[in-house]
C-alpha cells in the first residue's frame, strides 16, 4: 500500500531505549536494526527509524501530477512522514495543514501600502513591477506572494507564528492551528525559487486523522491516520 524506508539517524542511548521497546510494542522490530552501546555510554549510537515516504506531485513536463502519493498513510504515534517531490519538471507543491478553518490560507497576499511608496525594479530595468490597484484614503493595495503560505509556516495554538528553514523537519504536537511545509521542488530543481526546499518530514506525536492539501493546488490532498 505505502513504502516504508529506514532512516539513519543518530540518537541518544535513551532514545535507543525508548525506541527499542516502541518498537517491540508494534509488533515491527524485523524492520529495526539496531546498534546500541554498553549502558553506562553517553556518546552517541546509531539506529534507524522508520519514516514513511509520500511524494508530492510526480509525472513530467507534458503532465505534471497534482496528487500525494499515497493519498493515506497509516503510521504509529512518534512516526515520521517525509514528503518529497519526484516531478521532472520544477511544479511546486505545498503539504499545509489547515487544522484551525481561520488559519485557511493562500498565495496570494493583498496587502495595503501607502499610495505614496514608490517600488524599485531589482535588479534595476528588470521586466517587473508589483501589481497595485489603486485605493482611497491614502492607502493601495499592493499584490503579493504570501510568506505564510512560501515560507515552512507554524501557527501554535497561541496564535504565534514562526517560520522554519527550507527542508524543515518538524514535531508536531497536535494542537497547532496550521503547519506549512513551504514550497516543495524537485531535488536540484528549488532554486528556480529562492528559499524554497525539496523536502518536509514531520513527527506526529498525537493520534488521530489529519487531513492536508497543496496550497499551489487546493484539489490535491492527503490523509495521514495516527493510531
Ligand atoms: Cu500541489
Amino acid at each position: 500500500m505505502f513504502t516504508r524506508k529506514l532512516v539513519s539517524v543518530v540518537v541518544s542511548v535513551t532514545l535507543i531505549t525508548t525506541t527499542f521497546f516502541a518498537t517491540i510494542n508494534s509488533g515491527s522490530i524485523l524492520n529495526a536494526t539496531l546498534i546500541t552501546q554498553g549502558p553506562t555510554s553517553t556518546s552517541p549510537s546509531e539506529t534507524e527509524i522508520e519514516t514513511v515516504e509520500v511524494a508530492a506531485g510526480g509525472g513530467n513536463a507534458t503532465a505534471p501530477w497534482t496528487i500525494f502519493l499515497p493519498q493515506e498513510v497509516r503510521i504509529k504515534t512518534g512516526e515520521t512522514v517525509t514528503w518529497y517531490n519526484p516531478t521532472e519538471v520544477g511544479e511546486p507543491h505545498t503539504i499545509s495543514f489547515v487544522l484551525d478553518n481561520n488559519t485557511m490560507t493562500d498565495i496570494v497576499s493583498p496587502l495595503g501600502v501607502s499610495n505614496t511608496t514608490e517600488f524599485t525594479a531589482l535588479p534595476p530595468g528588470s521586466n517587473n513591477e508589483p501589481l497595485l490597484i489603486p485605493g482611497e484614503d491614502g492607502t493601495n493595495t499592493i499584490i503579493a506572494v504570501n510568506a505564510r503560505a512560501f515560507n515552512p509556516t507554524i501557527i501554535d495554538s497561541q496564535g504565534t507564528v514562526n517560520f522554519m528553514s527550507p527542508n524543515a523537519n518538524y514535531t508536531m504536537t497536535g494542537d497547532e492551528k496550521y503547519i506549512n511545509s513551504g514550497w516543495i521542488l524537485p531535488k536540484g530543481l528549488e532554486e528556480e525559487y529562492p528559499g524554497s526546499g525539496n523536502t518536509f518530514a514531520m513527527t506526529f506525536e498525537k493520534p488521530g486523522t489529519y487531513d492536508y492539501l497543496c496550497i499551489l493546488h487546493p484539489w490535491q490532498t492527503g490523509t495521514v491516520v495516527v493510531e
